[in-house]
């Protein structure tokens, strides 16, 4: 499967919704069973990732999972090089453009490049960049959190990585952030480059889910939904119907 060239397709015709499962919190079992849920609904692809009680294992034994259930492509969205999986379609190779630490700057995917490279993984190269409060992936990837009150400073970054040749940005709020990243923030990087834009984090109602996708998103990712929602599916079903219209039904 060439997945840029199936994502480029869809996104020409209306933004994306991404599902990120974590095989650090389920069994493979189970992600297989919430895949197939939301490949139903609609989702444009599975993103496998996870910052706490992965190892290669769990990865492998839930993308294959994924991979019998769903037509959609599975990307690997890794933490480090230690959980990478041969099995996934692609795999977004990221730096986290704002961490302080040189590990998940560069290091960690100097570890994992070899792997990548004899596993035929195809890459979308990735600038990650983490906007307050940034929870969990902020704290371990010891981010300097961009302000939510700084568009000028994420445009900045994501500029940078635009110019270092990376095809994404993704403006992360962090999992479960109470709030998703501010409309403004997503808005200045969407005028000043011409990356794919992906944001993630605290999304979990249509309405916020539309309201990033006006601000100038290409791609919208949820995971805590499917994991607390009492009814996941028809939650589920909601955001990616705004997310493709760009508004609540
Ligand atoms: C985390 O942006 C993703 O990397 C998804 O965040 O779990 O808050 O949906 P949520």
């Amino acid at each position: 499967m060439d997945v840029k060239r199936y994502l480029t397709r869809r996104r020409n015709k209306r933004p994306l919704h991404f599902t990120l499962l974590d095989p650090g919190k389920m069994s493979a079992r189970e992600n297989g069973r919430i895949g197939l849920m939301a490949n139903k609904a609609g989702t444009d692809a599975i993103l496998v990732g996870g910052s706490t009680g992965m190892s290669r294992r769990k990865v492998d034994a839930g993308i294959k999972a994924l991979k019998e259930k769903c037509n959609v492509p599975i990307i690997l969205f890794p933490n480090q090089a230690s959980n990478l999986s041969k099995y996934a379609d692609a795999i977004f190779f990221m730096s986290m453009l704002n961490s302080r630490s040189t590990q998940f700057l560069i290091t960690e995917q100097v570890y994992g490049a070899p792997f990548v490279a004899q596993a035929g993984l195809e890459i979308l190269s990735m600038g990650y960049l983490v906007v307050e409060p940034g929870m969990e992936v902020g704290r371990v990837g010891r981010a300097n959190l961009v302000s939510r009150r700084s568009p000028q400073k994420a445009a900045a970054y994501a500029l940078a990585g635009q110019y270092l040749g990376m095809d994404y940005i993704y403006l992360e709020a962090g999992s479960g952030a109470p709030l998703p990243v501010p409309s403004s923030l997503i808005r200045k990087v969407r005028e000043t480059t011409t990356v794919r834009l992906v944001v993630g984090g605290g999304i979990l109602q249509p309405r916020q889910a539309a309201e990033v996708v006006a601000s100038g998103a290409d791609i919208v990712v949820t995971g805590t939904l499917v994991e607390s929602s009492p009814d996941p599916r028809h939650d589920l079903k909601g955001i990616i119907e705004a997310v493709h219209s760009g508004r609540v039904a």
